[in-house]
C-alpha cells in the first residue's frame, strides 16, 4: 500500500489545527502509521527542502520550519501522495480551492500550515529522513469498509 509523508508546518502548530488536519485524513480513510510532535534544526530542514535550494524564498522557507515544534506523519492508502495533496490544496493558499486544508485554513504562500510529499520517491526519501526509527506496524480493523 502507498504511502505519504505529512508535515503540519509551525504555523498550524500554533494555531492548533493539529486535530483538525490529522481528522482530515483519518476521516478519508487513510491509515497513520506515523506521527510525533518534534523541532527541527536548520540543517534538518535545509535537507528536507534540498530540491528548492536554488530559489529566492529557500532561507525565509528554512526559518518557517524551523520557527517552531511540526507534526511529522506517515498516512497509508489507495493513492495517497495524489489524492493527499488534493486534500493539502494547492501551494498558494490564495489558489487552494475551499475544502482543501489549505483553502480552509490559509492565506499567504509562506504560512501554508501543511506539506504533503509531491510523489512516491519523494514520499520514500522523506519517510526515511523523518522516521529513521521506522513507523508503526498495523492493520487497520475498518479496512473492509474502506476498500471493496
Ligand atoms: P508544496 O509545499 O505545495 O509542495 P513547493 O513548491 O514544494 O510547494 O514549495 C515548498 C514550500 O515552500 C511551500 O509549501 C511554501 O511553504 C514555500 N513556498 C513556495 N513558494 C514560495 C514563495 O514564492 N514564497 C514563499 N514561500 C514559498
Ligand atoms: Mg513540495
Amino acid at each position: 500500500m502507498e504511502q505519504t509523508f505529512v508535515m503540519i508546518k509551525p504555523d498550524a502548530v500554533q494555531r492548533g489545527l493539529v486535530g483538525e488536519i490529522i481528522a482530515r485524513f483519518e476521516k478519508k480513510g487513510f491509515t497513520m502509521r506515523g506521527l510525533k510532535l518534534m523541532s527541527v534544526d536548520r540543517a534538518f530542514a535545509e535537507r528536507h527542502y534540498n530540491d528548492l535550494s536554488a530559489k529566492p524564498f529557500f532561507n525565509i522557507l528554512v526559518e518557517y520550519i524551523i520557527s517552531g515544534p511540526v507534526v511529522a506523519m506517515v498516512w497509508e492508502g489507495k493513492n495517497v501522495v495524489s489524492t493527499g495533496r488534493k486534500i493539502i490544496g494547492a501551494t498558494n493558499p490564495a489558489e487552494s480551492a475551499p475544502g482543501t486544508i489549505r483553502g480552509d485554513f490559509a492565506v499567504e504562500i509562506g504560512r501554508n500550515i501543511i506539506h504533503g510529499s509531491d510523489s512516491v520517491e519523494s514520499a520514500r526519501k522523506e519517510i526515511a529522513m523523518w522516521f529513521p526509527e521506522g513507523i508503526v506496524a498495523w492493520e487497520s480493523s475498518i479496512l473492509p469498509w474502506i476498500y471493496e
